[in-house]
């Protein structure tokens, strides 16, 4: 990257300050779990909807869901997979999530559950022949181009090393999985696709400064497929562990923030606007990120390109607002550009309110070498290799899983 407003050298990182997430904006201490929830974490969440994400401007009717196809012998008997088409509104086609579920076969009672939303359609997490290739994945395939030329037995199974289905499966989980592309597609068209027109007001035709972009989009998303696990009696929706990639891990924490049912989260290479600092000068900037993506963050947060500094919160208070709950984050190591030591240094800057709350935070106080994962309720690791999840990863997300969650 030759651009001078990216740096990548440790030692020319300038000194910052965070704000305290245990300092009210008015100066008081927050000394009490009850102070915390009460008037502190509301009050984060209110800063992180105006300025950074967006404020999601409305309630939509509970969703209503349709089995369209289940499958009791799949991954060679190892697995059910239910397909499942969740409506935002009554009587309304689209917009309109197609849920990829896979349930273990080996099992006495409703399972664990990790939820994610893919990149690519459904089709890709898994060598699959049953997966349905839904109308609405082909039409976006189409629009975005990036998918051009490549049919669908090509596709299938092209993103199977970034879910590792079979394993997730042998070790008693279920999986959850849509397109992203379902709730918004991802491309800057003025929020005129996916879900944010149906949230218009009379005369409205794009959101305010201060309503959402993408990634709030997406985690709404996220929600409304919670509400469908908690009607599934075969799901434990009391340990749905909401996971994602890059931006849809930046997407994963930010719906875990927004709702409380999440048991936990997992963050793969979330950098910037996801586990990364944003006030540390290294890697991906607030201006970098805005301009490649417009579209993914509220209008307000552009008023920070270039201006860290004024920034009223930063990424330690996004995990913060998950806490207590089990949060993990995983790096990189050829990663730079999503910072890794920024996403632990973050870990580490949101333990206090988990202390708060009566739990250990981040279990160490120094960044970890490759591949020496730490599993305290705020679990870290970094690895050899390069922005991506791996099986390393998805080994590490399931131990995590079986113990914090
Ligand atoms: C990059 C972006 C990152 C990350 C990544 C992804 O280009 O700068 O913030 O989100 O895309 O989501 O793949």
């Amino acid at each position: 990257m030759s651009d001078k407003r990216i740096n990548y050298d440790e030692s020319r990182v300038p000194a910052y300050t965070l704000p305290d997430p245990l300092v009210m904006i008015g100066g008081a201490p927050v000394e009490s779990a009850e102070i915390w929830r009460e008037y502190r974490r509301p009050e984060i969440l209110r800063l992180f909807e105006e300025y950074v994400y967006g404020r999601i401007p409305g309630k939509l009717d509970p969703v209503t869901f349709e089995v369209t196809s289940v499958d009791s012998s799949a991954l060679k008997g190892a697995a059910t997979r239910k397909e499942v088409s969740v409506f935002f509104e009554r009587g309304k086609e689209y917009p309109r999530i197609d849920l990829l579920v896979y349930l273990p076969n080996d099992r006495s009672g409703p399972v664990p559950v990790f939820e994610g939303l893919n990149f690519r359609g459904n089709i890709t997490v898994c060598n699959d022949p049953g997966i349905s290739a839904t109308d609405q994945w082909m039409e976006y395939a189409r629009e975005s181009g990036h998918l051009a030329g490549k049919s669908v037995q090509e596709l299938r199974g092209s993103s199977a090393s970034r879910w590792c289905v079979d394993k997730i499966i042998r070790r008693g989980y279920a999986l959850a999985t849509a397109c992203y592309c379902d709730i918004d597609p991802d491309f800057d068209d003025g929020f005129q696709n996916g879900v944010h027109p149906l949230f218009y007001r009379e005369g409205q035709t794009r959101p305010a400064t201060d309503e959402w972009g993408s990634i709030s989009a997406w985690a709404l998303g996220l929600s409304r497929i919670m509400d469908y696990l908690e009607a599934d009696a075969d799901i434990n929706h009391r340990k749905v562990t909401v996971m994602g990639h890059s931006r849809l891990g930046k997407t994963a924490l930010w719906a875990a923030a927004l709702d409380q049912r999440f048991a936990a989260a997992i963050s793969s290479c979330s950098g910037c606007g996801g586990a990364a600092l944003s006030k540390r000068w290294f890697g991906e900037t607030v201006e970098a990120i805005n301009t490649s993506f417009p579209h993914w963050f509220c209008d307000n947060f552009k008023r920070y390109n270039g201006k860290e500094h004024l920034l009223p919160v930063d990424q330690h208070m996004l995990i913060a607002l998950i806490a207590p709950r089990p949060v993990y984050i995983s790096c990189a190591e050829d990663d730079l550009w999503a910072d890794s030591r920024g996403q632990f240094l973050a870990a580490l800057a949101a333990s206090p309110v988990y202390r708060l709350l009566g739990t250990d935070g981040l279990g160490v106080g120094e960044m970890p070498g490759l591949h020496q994962p730490v599993m305290s309720t705020i679990g870290y690791h970094i690895r050899a290799g390069k922005h991506d999840v791996t099986e390393y990863d998805w080994e590490r997300f399931i131990d995590f899983a079986e113990l914090r969650v």
